[in-house]
């Protein structure tokens, strides 16, 4: 603020004519501003405040943004004093010591590149081709007839939030009178992705509360009641918030529905080989809907899997029914990209490109990535028995273990997820999500004494 009032004084001395009252507020704020900063020693600053203040800020209308319902959460606990905090909010792997992890495979990928010397220039538009490359034939399959047929239109792009939202303006572009379809709950900020991109969508029945189970005619009822041609997304494997899959023989029935809809399938991978440790078999809806012959778009990110969540690091692929549709496609999202931000970062994709391009690391990786996911096992494991040692109530606590990938939705409500964290310094969303990616197998007990005084003792 000093300085932004220093700026005024140098370079608008005109204002300086303003009077000032005697007894105004702003004296005082003239005089600390005068006392606090040597810069501003010998000048009259009672009227360069006085001057701001009466120049209003231009920026008066913007009301303060409410905290983002999960990254929010961590912003919170870094201010949490306690010894017992624990952050559940958002969904990011931590060791048995609840560090943070980085991957063996990524510092080998690193050396690497060091060692090459790799410069620093522009990529192109479409990001790194050895990434675009791989990162295709992770998700369908080398050997799948769409890569072979040049049919998949593939960008590198800011993650999977960056990708997502790129395909949400190819949407708003060339559909512009279709409607996005997400599920009831959904990741918070699918929301956000389509307001923003100005596109409408709307809910389809997902989660059953009674069943803590998916509920599927209510989802399949609302994709047939939706308008002929919708985008309809859908979380390729660990849906989240709710940890709940279809089965193959529902994701059939949707891809059914879809078809008879003339709906488009526009699926986000977001944790590939988290779910189940294994990377084709979390690939599976996204490869049955490509066998089934649809045109879809799918969102990557390697935020999860490989542990780059600071890179930014994934991709949109668009898959046409012509290697000539795809170029056109692939054409047009560059040219949405290039002024959003011109061309994607170099390092994340040279680390993708290097750990799946090459066989030795892919292996490595895969074994992570099965420890990764073995370790999340694990805790819910433990939690569930714990919660249901604990609980003399006679509450079925086996919805835990049914839920898959990183989350559990446990079922709190707001004022009960609220309590968690004012009595037990427990950080989740307000849905009542916890991400078991942030809890060791040590704290399991402590948890499970935490939700259930929030279920039985909070209304
Ligand atoms: N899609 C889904 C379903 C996600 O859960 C997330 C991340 C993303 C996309 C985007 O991740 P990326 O941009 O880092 O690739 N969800 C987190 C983090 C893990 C977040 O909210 O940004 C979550 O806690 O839900």
């Amino acid at each position: 603020m000093a300085s932004a009032l220093a700026l005024v004084a140098l370079s608008a001395p005109f204002f300086r004519a303003v009077p000032l009252p005697e007894n105004s507020m702003f004296q005082r704020i003239g005089a600390e501003k005068k006392h606090g900063n040597p810069l501003f020693k010998g000048k009259d600053f009672r009227r360069v405040s006085m001057t701001v203040s009466v120049n209003v800020s231009r920026f008066e209308g913007v009301t303060m943004a409410p905290p983002d319902p999960i990254l929010g959460v961590s912003e919170a606990f870094r201010v949490d004093t306690n010894d017992l905090k624990l952050n559940l909010g958002v969904g990011a792997y931590r060791t048995e010591e609840l560090q943070p992890y980085v991957l063996n495979v990524v510092k080998k990928a690193e050396k690497l590149m060091l060692e090459r010397g790799e410069n620093k220039e522009y990529l192109p538009i479409e990001g790194l081709a050895a990434f675009n490359k791989v990162t295709a034939e992770l998700l369908f399959g080398a050997d799948n007839s769409v890569i072979q047929e040049g049919r998949v239109a593939t960008i590198q792009g800011l993650s999977g939030t960056g990708s997502l939202r790129l395909a949400a303006a190819f949407i708003q572009r060339y559909f512009p009178d279709a409607k996005a379809l997400i599920s009831s709950p959904t990741w918070g900020n699918h929301k956000n992705i389509f307001n923003d991109a100005r596109v409408p969508w709307s809910e389809y029945r997902y989660y059953d509360p009674r069943t803590v189970g998916l509920d599927f005619d209510g989802m399949v009822a609302d994709i047939k009641a939706a308008p002929d041609g919708s985008f309809v997304l859908l979380h390729g494997c660990a849906h989240n918030p709710t940890g709940i899959d279809p089965t193959p023989e529902q994701w059939e029935k949707i891809a059914d529905v879809i078809q008879e809809k003339n709906h488009i399938p526009f699926f986000d991978v977001a944790y590939q080989g988290f779910a189940s440790g294994s990377l084709d078999a979390d690939a599976y809806s996204v490869r049955l809907f490509v066998k089934r012959g649809f045109e879809l778009l799918v969102a990557q990110s390697y935020s999860k899997n490989l542990g780059l969540y600071a890179e930014r690091i994934g991709a949109i692929n668009v898959v046409c029914s012509s290697s000539d549709a795809g170029t056109r496609v692939k054409s047009q999202l560059k040219r949405l990209a290039r002024p959003m931000y011109s061309n994607p970062p170099v390092h994340g994709a040279r680390i993708v490109a290097n750990v799946v391009g090459d066989p030795i690391l892919f292996n490595e990786w895969k074994q992570e990535m099965e420890l990764m996911a073995g370790r999340i096992k694990n805790v819910r494991q433990r939690l569930y028995e714990n919660l249901s040692q604990k609980d003399k109530s006679g509450k079925d606590w086996s919805f835990v273990l049914k839920q898959i990938g990183m989350f559990s939705y446990t079922g709190l409500h707001k004022a009960q997820s609220d309590h968690m964290t004012d009595k037990w310094h427990i950080y989740m969303t307000k849905d009542g999500r916890i991400s078991l990616a942030g809890l060791s197998l040590s704290k399991c007990e402590y948890l499970a004494d935490a939700i259930i005084d929030s279920f039985h003792n909070v209304d």
